[in-house]
């Protein structure tokens, strides 16, 4: 596009040419050009307005001696330009030129300016473009990522109401074990006080046994004839728990070693519990042969057995001496001492004989287990006059297998029965008092188990 300032130089340019050749004045003077000049004139006139022809008195111009040229206006005018005339039109169409040349350097510098602009423009259009389309591909991008996002949302949020569900059913839990916790706290703190009773009770006890272990009872002498449970401490054997009790008949200081009454506890058992004792020492029980053994071989010990029949008839039977082998020897029946009693001397057949269990045949008779004969557990010979480990039988039967003490082979059951020992020097000393000191009983006199075996033998 050609602008209306490219035409305007270009006639700059053609002028300026013009007046280059105007300034050489022998160059002008040997080609005198009249046409050119007026044309020139002409040109200038239109092109500066500051001159306008009106204000330009060529119509009076006067003629100058020195001819230089002759400008024809029309048929009848003339103007003839002197070479001074010409220097002056020159400096003032120079310092127009001047002027022009430095507004044509604005103009282009205005162009240049323009021009770098609309570059400046175009490459700002074309980054936009650029960026246009990258904002349109990650527009897309972020599209995809804002699906998938929403729908990682909805996926939360489905996760979230399975947590809110969990939760409140949590809630529901904890609230129901909060009810648990109220109730259970009431039932802690319940055991707790019966903890502290039973601490207390404890203590009680323990009190009695540290009582009886200082007093360092080897037999029922101390406690007379005051019924209770006391620990026994023999030398080189661990304490053991026994009954005590006086007897109206037989005096005080007497300790139970075996009892029968009701049938609680099965007296048929082997060796081996025979021999370390078992049963309730406020009930039936068998103290053991073992600890029979100690105490009969430490010292002197007489026995005493009472017997009760169903028809509520009493009896005994008293022997001045009584020693119990050990286990080696099988629990023999080494010593019995004189008889005297008003039941039978039951046991004399018994004399020497060990001791037999269902699984510890020792008896005499080689082609029979007495023990298993008799249900019970005794220094069986051919085999028996006597059976107090037998079966209990809850009336008065005749039974092999029941609890009997006969003159000869009967078998008549007993409704109860006691076999009980004390150290034989006590008789001698019986009189005498009791210098030791003297625990509490820990089965109580007025318990109801003490009384109620008490009333059984009395
Ligand atoms: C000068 O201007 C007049 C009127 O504007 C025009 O008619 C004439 O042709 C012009 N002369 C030249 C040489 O351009
Ligand atoms: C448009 O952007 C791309 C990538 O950013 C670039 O490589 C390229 O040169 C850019 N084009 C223009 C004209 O800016
Ligand atoms: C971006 O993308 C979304 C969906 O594809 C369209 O609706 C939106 O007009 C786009 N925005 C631009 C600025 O391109
Ligand atoms: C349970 O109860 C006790 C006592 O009432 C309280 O100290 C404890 O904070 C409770 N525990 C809970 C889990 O509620
Ligand atoms: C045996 O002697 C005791 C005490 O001496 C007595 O209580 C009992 O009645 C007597 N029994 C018989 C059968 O004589
Ligand atoms: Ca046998």
């Amino acid at each position: 596009m050609c602008t209306v300032r490219e035409v305007r130089l270009k006639m700059e340019n053609s002028l300026v040419l013009l007046l280059i050749v105007l300034t050489v004045p022998g160059s002008f003077q040997a080609s005198p050009k009249i046409k050119p000049t007026k044309d020139v004139i002409k040109d200038l006139k239109n092109k500066t307005e500051v001159v306008p022809a009106s204000s330009l008195p060529i119509v009076n111009v006067t003629p100058v001696p020195e001819k230089l040229a002759e400008v024809h206006i029309d048929q009848h005018k003339t103007i003839r330009i002197s070479k001074g005339d010409l220097d002056d039109l020159l400096d003032v169409y120079m310092g127009k030129i001047a002027e022009s040349a430095a507004t044509i350097k604005d103009k282009e510098n205005e162009i240049n300016k323009l021009q770098t602009k609309e570059h400046t423009d175009d490459d700002l259009l074309k980054r936009f473009e650029n960026l246009t389309e990258i904002c349109n591909v990650q527009n897309s991008t972020y599209a995809a990522k804002l699906t998938e996002k929403d729908e990682k949302i909805k996926e939360l949020e489905q996760k979230v109401k399975i947590y809110e569900t969990r939760l409140k059913r949590k809630q529901h839990v904890l609230t129901e074990l909060r009810k648990q916790n109220i109730s259970s706290t009431a039932l802690i703190d319940h055991l707790k006080a019966k903890v502290v009773y039973f601490e207390g009770k404890f203590r009680e006890k323990k009190d009695d046994l540290l009582a009886d272990w200082e007093a360092a009872t080897t037999s029922c002498i101390p406690f007379g004839m005051s019924p209770g449970i006391h620990l026994i401490h023999l030398p080189g054997f661990l304490p053991f728990l026994v009954p005590c009790e006086g007897l109206p008949s037989a005096g005080p200081g007497w300790m139970v070693i075996q009892r029968r009454l009701d049938g609680s506890v099965n007296f048929y058992r082997n060796w081996d519990q025979y021999s370390k004792g078992f049963g309730k020492l406020n009930g039936e029980f068998f103290i053991g042969l073992e600890k029979l053994h100690r105490m009969t071989n430490s010292q002197p010990h007489e026995l005493y057995i009472s017997f009760r029949r169903f028809n509520g008839e009493m009896s005994y039977a008293h022997y001045d001496d009584f020693v119990i082998g050990s286990e080696e020897e099988g629990y023999e029946l080494k010593l019995l001492g004189h008889y005297q009693g008003n039941s039978s001397d039951a046991l004399r057949t018994h004399d020497k004989m060990k001791f037999s269990t269902f699984d510890r045949d020792n008896d005499e008779f080689t082609h029979m287990n007495c023990a298993e004969y008799h249900h019970g557990a005794w220094w069986y010979d051919f085999c028996s006059r006597s059976n107090l480990n037998g079966k209990y039988f809850k009336s008065e039967v005749d039974n092999v297998q029941g609890i009997f003490w006969e003159p000869w082979y009967s078998f008549r059951s007993l409704k109860s029965v006691q076999m009980l020992i004390r150290p034989k020097s006590q008789r001698e000393l019986k009189d005498l008092p009791i210098t030791k000191r003297t625990p509490r009983a820990i089965l109580k006199r007025n318990s109801p188990s003490a009384q109620q075996i008490n009333s059984h033998y009395l």
